[in-house]
């Protein structure tokens, strides 16, 4: 598929994915989530794709946040339309058996920052400010961030941000837990590329197997994830990767995962 505000670059087992909309700050309408959602669904059936990195076109924002100008315009059954297809996208990511990085160069509000939460690690650069300015336009988060951010960093910094709609720097971000690290900007891209060969190099099976167990894992009561967890070790035991991971190990060489 054709897609103009989605730009998709795979090399060496990497898809970098940039939200190509900079004259809006990558705000996100119907059409940037219909296209994302396309080439996310593409990029989890390649098998040569290991793992996502995820981004914003320009040196200003990541994104912005829902498109205020559509949505300025939607009727009730529109906006309810447009919130399914942005927590469709979103659940996709959070489900995807890859693991995909966010590197969040600059604005990441409202819809920007629900979309960066979806993801399993966020990098942001230092001129990053991320927050949730829906109830300075009347309305709240509705891509599944009152959820997650909860759920990320607990309640009461949760409300703070979101009840005053204020936006704080990707330090800030960093300290209270919804940023894994902070990097100058023109570091961002090349700090993201270096994690992502990192988990690139491993297998990506039991990759997207511990995705899999630390993301359904948090909708389980405690025991229930031990369970999950161990029938998922159980069943990685079968695997060429794990043949090839403990023997390399044995053998005192470097393991050449095949993804089987
Ligand atoms: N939507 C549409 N256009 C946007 C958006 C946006 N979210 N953000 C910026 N733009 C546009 C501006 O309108 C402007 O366009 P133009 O040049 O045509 O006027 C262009 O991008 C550049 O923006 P600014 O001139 O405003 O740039 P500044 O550097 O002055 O300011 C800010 C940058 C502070 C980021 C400012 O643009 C801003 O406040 N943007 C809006 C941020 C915001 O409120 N985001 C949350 C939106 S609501 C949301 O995300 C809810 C999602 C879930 C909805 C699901 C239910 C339907």
């Amino acid at each position: 598929m054709e897609t103009t505000s989605i730009v998709s670059e795979i090399a060496d087992g990497i898809a970098r994915v940039t939200i190509n909309r900079p004259e809006s700050l990558n705000a996100l309408n119907s059409q940037v989530l219909g296209e994302l959602e396309c080439v996310l669904y593409g990029l989890e059936q390649d098998a040569g794709v290991q793992v996502v990195i995820l981004t914003g076109a320009g040196k200003k924002a990541f994104v912005a946040g829902g498109d205020i100008k559509e949505m300025a315009a939607m009727s009730a059954y529109q906006a309810h339309q447009f919130a399914q297809k942005g927590q469709r996208v979103l659940l996709f990511i959070e489900k995807m058996s890859k693991p995909v990085i966010a590197a969040v160069n600059g604005y990441a509000l409202g819809g920007g920052l629900e979309l960066a939460l979806a993801c399993d690690i966020i990098y942001a650069s230092e001129n990053a400010r991320l927050g949730f300015p829906e109830v300075t336009l009347g309305v709240i988060p509705g891509f599944g961030g009152t959820q997650n951010i909860s759920r990320l960093i607990g309640p009461n910094r949760s409300k703070e941000l979101v009840f005053s709609g204020r936006m704080i720097t990707a330090q800030k971000a960093e300290a209270w837990g919804i940023v894994n690290e902070v990097f100058p900007q023109e570091q961002l891209a090349e700090k993201a590329m270096e994690l992502a060969r990192e988990i690139a190099k491993n297998g990506s099976v039991c990759v997207g197997y511990a995705k899999s167990a630390i993301v359904n894992g948090l909708n389980m009561s405690k025991e229930d994830g031990f369970r999950y967890e161990s029938s998922l070790f159980g069943v990685l035991c079968d695997t060429e990767d794990k043949k090839e991971g403990m023997g390399a190990f044995i053998e005192k060489r470097k393991a050449q995962f095949q993804g089987k």
